[in-house]
C-alpha cells in the first residue's frame, strides 16, 4: 500500500504572514482532530486550498509557505480571486450548499460559476495526479470536490479513491432540479466508495443514481464498466476525549483563573439558583434555524410567562459566507428579531437574549456548554451537527438536556435527546418546559447512554473505519480483476 492523500477544500493549518515571516499553524476543526489518525508520519500527504488568493500572496513567499504547509504534511492548490467567487462563493455556496439543504428556492443556476467549478475541481484533481502513485490511496472531502474523483480515475484507471459528503444529499425530487445533475453524479462515481453521515442521505443517492443514471444498483453497490461502487454510511463521532477532559479540568478551576465569561455566568446563577441558561451554537447559516429558534423561544416566553426573568438564551452565531446575499439577509433578520424581542420581554434586571456574533477561542466555548442547562439546536437541515455531541461530552456530572432537531443527522444516534419539529413552536415550546422540570436523575440516565455512545464512537474511529472499508473495497476489486 502506498501514501494516504487527502483532499479537502481548506487545509488543515492556517497561514499566517506578518512582516515577510510564515507561520503555519494547525486548525482546531474536527476534521483535522480526526484525520490525525490517517494524516501522520511522512506517509500522507494533505492537499486544499490554503485561504489566501494568488494576489494575496506576494510572489517572493511562495517558496516560504510551501515549505511551512510541507512541515505540516501539507501542499497547496492556487486560486485566484475571481476563480474563489465562481467555485466558492458561487456553485459551491450559492448552488449546491442550498439545493442540498433543502432551500431551492435560493438556489441559484448560474453556467459561469458551473464552468469555474468544474475548472477549480480539475486544478485539485491535477494537483493530486501530480503527486499520485498507482498504490495510493485518495480520500477526497465534501461537497466543494465532487468531480475530483472521476477526473482523477480518468488517468489513473486502477488508483483506490474514496469520497465523503460532509452535508445532507437531498432526495430525488430536489436533486433533479439541478441542471447538471448527472455530470455531478458521474463526477462522484468516479470513486470506490461514497461515504455519507447517515442512511437517508446514502439511501436518496443512490435513488438518484439510479433513476438519473439508469445504472444498476443492489443494495448499496453501484455497477459501472466492470467496478463496483460501494455506498455506504459513516457517522462522524467528535473528539471526545479533548472535550470531556477540557470539561473536567474547567470544573477544577478556582474562582480566580476563571474568565471572565465565566465570572459573569456564575454571578447570574447565584444571583438565582432557579434560573436557567439555554444554549445555541451554530455558524450563522440559514439551513441553521437560527430565526425560526428565536420566534419559538417569543412563543415559549408566551406560553409559559412563569418563566420570564428565569430563562436566559445564549446564542452564540459564528460569522461565515458573509460575502453571500442570503447570508447578509439572514444576519440582518435575526439582529432585528433579537431586537425586538428582547425589546418587548427585558425588564430592569433581565435581557432574555444574549447575542454573541463571533467566533470564540475553546476555552470559552467550554465555558458556555458546562454553564448551559440547556441546549437548544434546532437546524432545518444539517449533515450531522457536531455541536449537539460536544456538549454532551462536556457533562461531566451527567446533568443537562439537549433538545435537538430530528433534521440533523446527529438525531439518529441521539434518540435520549428531546427530539423535535423544528417547525413546530408548540412542541419546542413544551420540550423546553420539560427539559427545565426534568428531574436530575432522569438527565443522567438519558446522558449516560449518549456519553458511552459517543466516546466509542469517536472522530478518530469515523475515519479509521473509512480508511478500512476503501481498503477493502479495493483488495475486493483487485480479486476481481484476477479472476
Ligand atoms: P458545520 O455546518 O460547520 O459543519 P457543525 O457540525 O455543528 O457544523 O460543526 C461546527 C464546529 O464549529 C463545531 O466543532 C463547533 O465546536 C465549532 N464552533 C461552533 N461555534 C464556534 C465558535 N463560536 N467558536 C469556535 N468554534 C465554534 C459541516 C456540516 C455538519 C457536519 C460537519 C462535519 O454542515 O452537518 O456535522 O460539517 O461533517
Amino acid at each position: 500500500m502506498g501514501k494516504t492523500i487527502i483532499i479537502s477544500n481548506r487545509l488543515p493549518v492556517q497561514l499566517q504572514i506578518s512582516n515577510g515571516s510564515i507561520t503555519a499553524v494547525p486548525s482546531v476543526g474536527g476534521l483535522a482532530t480526526g484525520m490525525k489518525s490517517v494524516h501522520s508520519g511522512s506517509d500522507s500527504v494533505w492537499i486544499g486550498w490554503s485561504g489566501l488568493t494568488d494576489e494575496e500572496i506576494p510572489e517572493e513567499l511562495v517558496p516560504k509557505i510551501d515549505k511551512a504547509l510541507a512541515e505540516h504534511g501539507s501542499s497547496k492548490v492556487n486560486l485566484t480571486k475571481e476563480e474563489v467567487e465562481g467555485f466558492y462563493f458561487g456553485f459551491s455556496n450559492r448552488t449546491i450548499w442550498p439545493l442540498f439543504h433543502y432551500f431551492l428556492e435560493y438556489s441559484e443556476f448560474e453556467l459561469d460559476s458551473w464552468t469555474t467549478y468544474k475548472a477549480v475541481n480539475q486544478k485539485f484533481a491535477d494537483a493530486i495526479l501530480e503527486k499520485a502513485e498507482d498504490d495510493d490511496i485518495i480520500w477526497v472531502h465534501d461537497y466543494q470536490l465532487m468531480l475530483v474523483p472521476q477526473m482523477v480515475r480518468e488517468k489513473r484507471p486502477n488508483i483506490s479513491i474514496g469520497f465523503f459528503l460532509h452535508i445532507p444529499f437531498p432526495s430525488f425530487e430536489i436533486f433533479r432540479t439541478l441542471p447538471w445533475r448527472e455530470e455531478i453524479l458521474r463526477g462522484l462515481l468516479g470513486s470506490d466508495l461514497i461515504g455519507f453521515h447517515i442512511y437517508d442521505y446514502e439511501r436518496h443517492f443512490l435513488s438518484s443514481v439510479r433513476r438519473l443514471l439508469g445504472l444498476e444498483v443492489s443494495f448499496n453497490e453501484i455497477y459501472l464498466d466492470n467496478r463496483v461502487i460501494k455506498v455506504d454510511s459513516f457517522p462522524m463521532g467528535i473528539d471526545y476525549k479533548k472535550f470531556s477532559d477540557a470539561a473536567k479540568e474547567h470544573s477544577q478551576k478556582p474562582a480566580s483563573q476563571q474568565s471572565e465569561l465565566q465570572q459573569r455566568l456564575n454571578t447570574h446563577k447565584q444571583s438565582d439558583p432557579e434560573a436557567k441558561f439555554f444554549l445555541s451554537i451554530d455558524r450563522l447559516d440559514y439551513s441553521k434555524g437560527i430565526a425560526k429558534r428565536l420566534y419559538a423561544f417569543e412563543y415559549f416566553l408566551n406560553k409559559y410567562p412563569q418563566y420570564k426573568e428565569k430563562v436566559r438564551l445564549i446564542i452564540l452565531a459564528v460569522p461565515s459566507r458573509s460575502n453571500v446575499p442570503q447570508y447578509q439577509l439572514l444576519k440582518r433578520e435575526i439582529d432585528e428579531l433579537v431586537g425586538r424581542i428582547n425589546g418587548e420581554f427585558s425588564t430592569v434586571s433581565w435581557t432574555p437574549i444574549w447575542y454573541f456574533y463571533r467566533s470564540m477561542p475553546f476555552d470559552n466555548l467550554i465555558d458556555l456548554y458546562t454553564s448551559s442547562d440547556i441546549a437548544w439546536l434546532t437546524p432545518l437541515r444539517d449533515g450531522m451537527n457536531l455541536v449537539a455531541k460536544e456538549y454532551i461530552a462536556t457533562r461531566t456530572d451527567k446533568t443537562g438536556v439537549l433538545i435537538l432537531s430530528e433534521m440533523a443527522g446527529s438525531a439518529n444516534e441521539m434518540n435520549e435527546a428531546l427530539l423535535i419539529n423544528p417547525n413546530n413552536f408548540e412542541q419546542i415550546a413544551d420540550a423546553l418546559y420539560e427539559a427545565i422540570n426534568m428531574p436530575k436523575e432522569e438527565q443522567q440516565a438519558r446522558n449516560e447512554l449518549l456519553q458511552n455512545r459517543l466516546e466509542r464512537y469517536n472522530v478518530e474511529k469515523w475515519a479509521n473505519s473509512f480508511m478500512t472499508s476503501l481498503k477493502a473495497q479495493k483488495e475486493r476489486d483487485a480479486e476481481n480483476i484476477s479472476k
